[in-house]
């Protein structure tokens, strides 16, 4: 009698608090050449028959350790025969083979994709089946090692009812097709590449398809298709073009070549994370999919494009060389943002693009750096591996990558890429090994530089200037704060960009050239200059650093005007800006008028370049003038920084007024050009708003009804729902019936009131989680109100701690349907220690709430922990 097959639980393995350490790692015990799934498809149940030929990899006589999550096994049989020498251990399946060097085993699992709420492993979305396996969601299918150092080559049989799953798709290359008995069909799929099972996808569904081809530098054709529910197609031609583009910028920059004869694209509507590169087959959220200018804003675009990127990038940087265990994530996530965001600053504006990475940098990662659950780009331990999908993992990984990159220039960093991908083609490799590939191909020690990879914390650099006669030097003193278990840390490798000028205008004194610093003091000489010159420090941002150089008013008024390096510019007046806004919360004397005649000046480039005149001239966001306090004082913060973009906003009234005036570009017209003057009249109009013109509601409606595309009509709506006019309530209540019957347009809808800098904004959030649209089964929508809510500083942190306690409650009620999405909404109850007592103990008392409730997934446990720290 086979026992009872069903998955036994839809939810995650109870929290058994158990840590993984990267110290600890062994090579696998049996490796699995050839894999043979063969699916029978049901929404309800889906009977998956997995045959794994498997093979002794080690000489000790171990068991076969499957691992599975949620499921049972109904009968095991090895090498055709019934075998009983098997048993349970947790979730896993353990398998005596005696002293078999290779054997096919064959499991029958089954499970419920209905069920599965969590969205890893096998689930159902729209009537569709789709796959979700990283990091360890092919355990949810069925029983195997599910780490990223057994590789195999599958072969995968799907068969399901016609009607249902008109599409049925999985990796590699489709071999054979047929018809079965009961209105059935079935595919029959190959993929020639070994992959770690964390690459498998499948999905099954009715789609339609936007098809292209693309002809590779050595002449190898490929077929495109990206698939989308019925009425989707026309939003997904921006997306078949940034593929192409990616996959000619990838041979023509990095040599690299697509090797399959397909490459599928699905987009679904409920996905945890932003996409997955499965190999030949990316399974992709519908928000990085679809666009057109009536529906996604010029930002929309771009995310589409660099995902697009990104995902494509990771079948060389992921999934040709992959990752020999989950500790060198950031191996392949780190280089692959770093490529990404080189495509993109290709595609656009490099300028634009710099300044966009290092804002998200300092809003997302800089905070984690600074908090409870700082961990090195490789981290040491984990408890539940989806916590480790990071800002610090990808972006500051992304940052480490382009500081090698700009220690070795272009030429040696392409040689150590070659280098890399060469002699790593086909292996699970580690974050060493790439170390190792740029130090040969670049011909560079990078000895001490590998700190980057074992110390978290984000390092200060403290300048000064000093003078000895005429010569002048660059006092350096490099801090690394200390972060949860490393009390202490020794000086990094850091690549800093410097120059100097003459503020009389005669030129740059020091050229700019590239310090690279060791020590933790320092000298840098600068040369020798008759005056104190102007510095320009980490340009470029060369390094993902703090620097604390004061620098008057005026100094960083002048460099914000001629500075010859834009992303320089740009700081200094987000410096001038900061400095003004700190010194006003904190009751001291600010120079307005400094800013006001800097912001004055960069827009006289406004025709010129609109792009960076609308980056430049954005205030620092509230968090981020909260990171330069010892307490934050979210209240302040609103207040002074509303005090200050009201100020520029009266001061340059017809500036502003100037730059609405001239006519808006059409929405079709993607230039960099059109999308820069977009933006900057979203930022016009956020100014006039913040002055408290009295017209401004009536200007912000017009904008709003006339606009022709989304990039100005969510600027109108996103700034009227910051007042209080009659004109907020049409246009919010126009917008929700225009879009109500699209997702993503009206995840806008729900993001824009959480956003809102009105005072009743905890109040409207709990009553928009009560709204018939709103709902926990869509990660997106959880996002759109609770994420936007989250990073809405003053409100979330109302005194009272009822934003708190929303957010807690948000995280209880997650939790048991999909514990990664809970997981990631805690870090901002984390950062308790940046505030005042008050505020701590109510963040605290939450953290606790949420830790008290019973059956809590190891997700949220260690995530909630770690954070009380
Ligand atoms: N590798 C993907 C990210 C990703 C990670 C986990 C997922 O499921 C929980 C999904 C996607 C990327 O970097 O795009
Ligand atoms: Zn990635």
């Amino acid at each position: 009698m086979p026992r009872p097959a069903f998955m036994t639980d839809a939810s995650s393995a109870p929290a058994i608090p158990v840590t993984i350490h990267r110290g600890d790692y062994r090579r696998p015990e049996w490796q699995i050449p050839d894999i043979a799934l063969d699916f029978a498809l049901g929404i309800t149940m889906t009977r998956v028959t997995a045959a794994l030929s498997v093979v002794r990899a080690a000489p000790a006589p171990a068991p076969l350790l499957l691992r599975g999550d949620g499921l049972a096994a109904a009968e095991v049989r090895v090498d055709g025969a019934v075998w009983n020498d098997w048993r349970m251990e947790g979730g896993d399946l353990v398998i005596d083979l005696g002293h078999r060097d290779a054997a096919r085993i064959e499991v029958d699992t089954l499970i419920d994709p209905s069920a599965n709420t969590q969205l890893s492993g096998l689930y159902a979305s729209n009537d569709m089946l789709c796959t979700q396996c990283e990091a360890e969601g092919f355990r949810r299918i069925t029983f195997h090692p599910d780490r990223p150092d057994v590789l195999s080559r599958y072969r995968v049989r799907m068969t399901g009812d016609k009607a249902a799953f008109p599409v049925l798709l999985s990796n590699g290359n489709r071999v054979a097709t047929g018809e079965g008995a009961g209105g059935t069909h079935w595919a029959l799929w190959e993929d020639p590449w070994p992959k770690p099972s964390y690459l498998f996808a499948l999905v099954a569904g009715d789609l339609v398809v936007n098809r292209d081809r693309f002809t590779t530098m050595s002449g190898r054709e490929v077929e495109l298709g990206i698939w989308v529910r019925e009425g989707d197609l026309e939003r997904t031609h921006h997306a078949m073009a940034a593929l192409k583009h990616s996959m000619r910028w990838d041979e023509e920059v990095y040599g690299r070549e697509y090797d399959l004869d397909l490459f599928n694209i699905v987009a679904v509507s409920d996905f945890n994370m932003g996409a997955m590169e499965n190999k030949g087959l990316n399974i992709f959220n519908t928000r990085y999919i679809l666009a057109d200018p009536d529906t996604a804003t010029d930002a929309d675009f771009d995310g589409v494009e660099g995902v697009v990127a990104h995902e494509y990038f990771h079948n060389w940087s992921g999934n040709r060389v992959t990752c020999r265990d989950w500790f060198q994530l950031s191996l392949k996530e780190g280089f692959t943002v770093y490529r990404d965001q080189s495509f993109s600053a290709a595609m656009g504006s490099p300028a634009v693009k710099r300044i966009e990475d290092v804002r998200l940098l300092r809003a997302a990662q800089f905070p984690e750096d600074a908090g409870p659950l700082a961990h090195p780009i490789r981290p040491d331990s984990y408890q539940e591996i989806s916590n480790f999908y990071t800002a610090t993992v990808y972006n500051k990984g992304a940052e480490v990558i382009r500081m090698m990159a700009t220690l070795l220039g272009a030429e040696r960093f392409r040689k150590g890429t070659d280098l890399y991908f060469d002699r790593h083609d086909g292996e699970a490799a580690t974050c060493e090994d790439f170390v190792c590939a740029m130090e040969e191909g670049g011909d560079i020690d990078l000895g001490q530089f590998r700190r980057w990879y074992e110390q978290a914390g984000t390092p200060k650099l403290h300048l000064a200037l000093a003078q000895e006669g005429r010569d002048w030097f660059m006092d350096v003193t490099q801090t690394i704060p200390a972060t949860p278990g490393q009390e202490t840390k020794a000086p990094m490798m850091i690549p800093l960009r410097l120059a100097a000028f003459a503020m009389d205008g005669s030129g740059a004194l020091l050229p700019e050239r590239l310090a690279t610093l060791t020590d933790a003091v320092q000298r840098i000489p600068l040369g020798q200059f008759a005056a104190r010159p102007a510095l320009s420090v980490n340009r470029g941002f060369s390094a993902p650093v703090i620097i604390d150089l004061e620098r008057a008013s005026g100094e960083l008024a002048w460099l914000a005007a001629h500075d010859d390096d834009p992303f320089a510019r740009y700081e200094a007046l987000q410096q001038l800006m900061l400095d003004t806004l700190v010194a006003a919360v904190s009751g001291k004397a600010d120079d307005r008028e400094a800013v006001i005649g800097a912001v004055g000046q960069t827009l006289e480039g406004a025709v010129n370049d609109p792009a960076f005149v609308a980056e430049a001239a954005l205030l620092p966001n509230e968090a981020f003038i909260g990171d330069q306090m010892v307490t934050v004082d979210p209240d302040a913060i609103r207040r002074e920084r509303l005090a200050l973009q009201m100020a520029i906003g009266t001061a340059l009234e017809n500036e502003w007024r100037a730059i609405l005036a001239r006519s808006a570009p059409a929405a079709t017209d993607p230039s960099p050009e059109a999308k820069g003057r977009r933006r900057l009249r979203g930022v016009a109009l956020a100014y006039l708003a913040a002055s408290g013109l009295e017209d401004v509601p009536g200007l912000a409606f017009a904008i709003f009804s006339q606009a022709d595309g989304m990039t100005e009509r969510q600027a109108a709506l996103a700034t009227l729902a910051h007042g209080d006019s009659d004109e907020r309530t049409h246009a919010l209540d126009i917008f929700y019936q225009r879009y109500r019957d699209n997702p993503l347009v009206l995840d806008k809808w729900f993001q824009v009131q959480a956003w809102s800098q009105r005072a009743d904004t905890v109040a409207t959030v709990a009553e928009l989680a009560q709204h018939p649209d709103f709902t926990l089964t869509n990660p997106n929508r959880v996002r759109s109100l609770y994420g936007a809510f989250a990073g809405n500083q003053a409100a979330f942190h109302q005194a009272d701690g009822a934003g708190y306690r929303l957010l807690a409650d948000l995280v209880i009620a997650l939790d048991p349907r999909n514990p990664q999405t809970a997981a990631r909404m805690i870090p901002p109850l984390g950062r308790w220690r940046r505030f005042d007592e008050g505020r701590q103990l109510l963040m605290k008392a939450e953290l606790e709430r949420i830790l008290a409730q019973p059956g809590l997934s190891r997700d949220v446990t260690e995530q909630a922990s770690k954070s009380l720290m």
